[in-house]
């Protein structure tokens, strides 16, 4: 970030905790959660792998090719029982594996005797922020839309309303999406370090940078990514780059 001058967004502009929730499950544990591929549907979920303050779920009687991974503090999960209590039936997941008629059976054997995470685990979603203030060239940690466990350095392409455009770092465009300003798959630069998580590195795709022209000035500072930068051969330092509110960021045109 030094090297490209780039600023981080606020932690304010964020959907997140300051301080990440602890995440206290553990693997085997169960829970109830919103079906990611019919989300009026209530399941129950079983933790799989757990990652920072995310766990990775599996949705009983479905398949390992459809695994999600939730924050300890997202709304879409909760725990056994939550469902019932406010009156409401635990559904099967799209794709239930066996007859819909064994459902009921299958709800009874995969909650005998299997270890419900506590109510203290599940913690409070944060508030929504304030109107958007993303800025075009903030840095920020975003979840990787199409490689869900990953965590990756981005930057915000664009501004519309209340979405963002989230351009990854390295990757002309291949990665990026819109979503929502309060969306809970963009962090703050540092996240990662404070959950645990580890932070992918950039991809080695780049792009027209500040720095790119700078690093050739200093030999030692070569990497990958100035080497690949098609604006190796400019001879000045063009103020074109991430600096926020100016030009395009890294790997828009390429999307
Ligand atoms: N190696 C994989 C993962 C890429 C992750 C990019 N994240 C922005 C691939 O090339 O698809």
């Amino acid at each position: 970030m030094k090297e490209t001058e780039s600023v981080a967004a606020p932690v304010h502009c964020f959907r997140q905790s300051r301080i990440p929730p602890t995440n206290d499950f553990k693997v085997g544990m169960k829970l109830e959660a919103h079906d990611p591929r019919n989300v009026t549907s209530i399941c129950i979920a079983t933790v799989i792998g757990i990652t920072g303050a995310r766990l990775r779920l599996r949705l009983d009687g479905s398949d390992n090719k459809n695994d999600f991974w939730r924050l300890v503090d997202s709304s879409d999960i909760q725990p056994v029982g939550t469902c019932e209590k406010k009156g409401g039936m635990l559904q099967p997941p799209l794709g239930f594996q066996m007859n819909a008629s064994s459902w009921p059976m299958f709800l009874l054997r995969t909650l005998n005797g299997a270890e419900m995470a506590p109510a203290a685990f599940f913690k409070k979603e944060p508030p929504k922020p304030a109107p958007n203030c993303f800025k075009v060239g903030m840095k920020l940690e975003a979840i990787d839309r199409k490689n869900p466990y990953l965590i990756c350095p981005a930057t915000i392409g664009d501004v519309k309303g209340d979405e963002v455009f989230v351009t990854f770092d390295g990757w002309r465009g291949a990665f990026d999406y819109w979503c929502r300003c309060d969306s809970r798959d963009i962090f703050p630069v540092g996240w990662c370090s404070l959950t645990g998580d580890a932070l992918q590195p950039p991809g080695n795709n780049v792009s027209i940078t500040k720095s790119s022209a700078k690093i050739q000035s200093s030999p030692s500072k070569v990497t990958r990514r100035s080497m690949q930068s098609p604006q190796k051969s400019a001879p000045v330092p063009t103020q074109r780059g991430r600096k926020p509110g100016r030009g395009k960021p890294p790997g828009q045109s390429a999307v």
